[in-house]
């Protein structure tokens, strides 16, 4: 098979014109906390993607693309609105009782589909809040403020995470198989009256134990114990294993119904956020216990949604991302083994790091493009590429125009995304937890100085990697981030904070 250039050069693209090549549809499967080492075609070991890897064949596999943040919310966020979301305070980790964090006014990425004529549908995972306001939202009703007001016409969804109340999918903006006898009431301030805590009772977490004495030890769902204090719910709970079917399930429903028209759908899988707790059809499929699982039953959701496409004749004409919102961790909150069971498998691969923290692994991600019109079926690219640039990048796909001041943060790196630029970004900007920032460029990485904590203690063996003084790393020479350069290369240190200083200021024109 020809790749990279030499297919590009053998005309293909020239030849397979049948379809409307600006307006593919646009599928965007975002895992999450999958690490760079997680997947086979990363090098994963102890675990089989079949799927993911025959995706990686027939499309590029980018090896140095990046989320925005090594943590869902703020991560999400500027994938969604081409806007860092360290320009705002309140971006950070949120709670599950959250209001909208992205406001109606702003464009977003759905926007922009939708503006172009597409069928616009999110499902899985959200962790953007919902609702008017904060702690206010009446979950019995319809939601006043949803996905509908910022570009998603359809979306099915967990308000937050897994680990987070309410335990209930969002259904365009109202809650799913809704069962008015147990009606819903969340709170993250207080508990309520007669329903058992984690924390005193763990002899009804039956399905995972939490990691005692951490936040997950409040309301109990499903014999597992959650972040949030939750009362009713009846019929419509989930159960855990299930999610992944019921996610995949609505974002094919809707791939089947819009098939005749341009769609962008945006799918968030729980997997391998914790809980973990895959469909017994995944159990033992990994040698690795819950996490491994885990994984495993991600390969199939992006196995499913091939199928579909392939089912419905839409595969040359779909551009597929498969990536994720940050890289991974072990335990998280759950005693479900992952750092016993691993084996030898490393989740961020030969790189340093993992999700929260500073180091490369917190943000650098799997990425995977698959569009047969266009991309070399099994190339690589190592462009430096960010999920910020996705929204622009589809706007020159689109041929559309940004409004003045949307997406402030975003460029097009479409040609770096489709593999065809080999160089892409002359930087990338990373957010940790604590909001220290990081830039790196095709040779150095530069972490600022911040303060606190070693590790998190829900979250052991994880580094985070925050110093009071600067960092500086020769990804050249020391790719896995061992020594700390700053001091013997001022100049390079310099040059890099101005870097991040001008971002922070141009930010300050264009906040929105
Ligand atoms: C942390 C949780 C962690 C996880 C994370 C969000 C505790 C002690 N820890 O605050 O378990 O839920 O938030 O993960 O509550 S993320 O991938 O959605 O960013
Ligand atoms: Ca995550």
């Amino acid at each position: 098979m020809l790749t990279g250039a030499a297919a590009l050069a053998a005309g293909s693209c020239a030849q397979r014109t049948p379809v409307p090549a600006l307006h593919p549809n646009v599928v965007i499967i975002l895992a999450d906390d999958l690490g760079y080492g997680d997947l086979g075609c990363y090098g994963a070991r102890n675990v089989e993607t079949p799927n993911v890897n025959r995706l990686a064949e027939q499309g590029v596999r980018l090896t140095q693309a990046y989320a925005a943040s090594s943590v869902s919310t703020p991560s999400r966020y500027s994938l969604l609105t081409g806007h860092y979301a360290w320009r705002r305070p309140d971006t950070d980790i949120a709670v599950g009782d959250a209001g909208m964090i992205i406001r109606p006014e702003q464009y977003t990425i759905a926007d922009l589909f939708a503006n172009e004529g597409y069928a616009t549908g999110a499902f899985g995972k959200w962790h953007l809040g919902l609702g008017e306001k904060g702690g206010e939202q009446d979950w019995n009703a319809p939601l006043p403020c949803g996905l509908a007001d910022i570009g998603f016409q359809e979306s099915y969804i967990m308000a937050a995470t897994g680990d987070r109340v309410p335990c209930v999918f969002i259904e365009n903006g109202r809650v799913s198989q809704y069962d008015p006898s147990a009606p819903i009431e969340v709170s993250y301030r207080e508990p309520f009256d007669g329903e058992p805590l984690a924390k005193d009772h763990p002899e009804l977490l039956y399905n995972l134990q939490s990691t005692p004495g951490i936040g997950h030890n409040q309301a109990i769902v499903n014999g597992i114990g959650r972040i949030g204090y939750m009362k009713g719910g009846g019929k419509a709970l989930w159960k855990d294993e299930n999610i992944a079917d019921s996610i995949t399930a609505h974002a094919l429903n809707f791939i089947e119904k819009h098939k005749d028209e341009p769609f962008f759908v945006y799918l968030a899988t729980n997997d391998i956020h914790v809980p973990r707790f895959p469909h017994e059809r995944f159990r033992g499929r990994s040698g690795m216990g819950l996490r491994g699982d885990a994984i495993a039953e991600f390969d199939w959701t992006v196995g499913a949604v091939m199928d579909k496409l392939e089912q419905l004749g839409l595969t040359e004409n779909t551009l597929l991302i498969v990536t994720s919102d940050n890289g991974p961790v072990l335990e998280d909150g759950y005693q479900d083994q992952a750092r016993e069971l691993l084996n030898g498998h490393s989740p961020s691969g030969t790189i340093r790091g993992n999700k929260y923290g500073v180091y490369e692994a917190g943000t650098r991600v799997p990425a995977i493009v698959r569009w047969p019109a266009r991309v070399a079926a099994g190339s690589e690219s190592e462009a430096l590429v960010s999920h910020i640039d996705l929204f622009a990048s589809f706007t020159r796909l689109l041929g559309a125009d940004l409004p003045r001041g949307m997406a402030p943060d975003s460029r097009d790196g479409l040609d770096a995304w489709l593999g065809q630029d080999p160089v892409g970004r002359q930087y990338v900007v990373e957010q940790a937890n604590n909001r220290t920032l990081s830039v790196r460029t095709s040779r150095w990485k530069f972490v600022e100085p911040s303060d606190g904590p070693e590790e998190y203690r829900w979250a052991p063996g994880s580094e985070l990697g925050y110093r009071p003084y600067p960092q500086l790393f020769d990804l050249v020479e020391d790719p896995r981030e061992q020594r700390n350069v700053a001091e013997g290369h001022p100049d390079t240190v310099r040059e890099l904070e101005t870097i991040l200083a001008t971002e922070r200021t141009n930010g300050q024109s264009s906040d929105n």
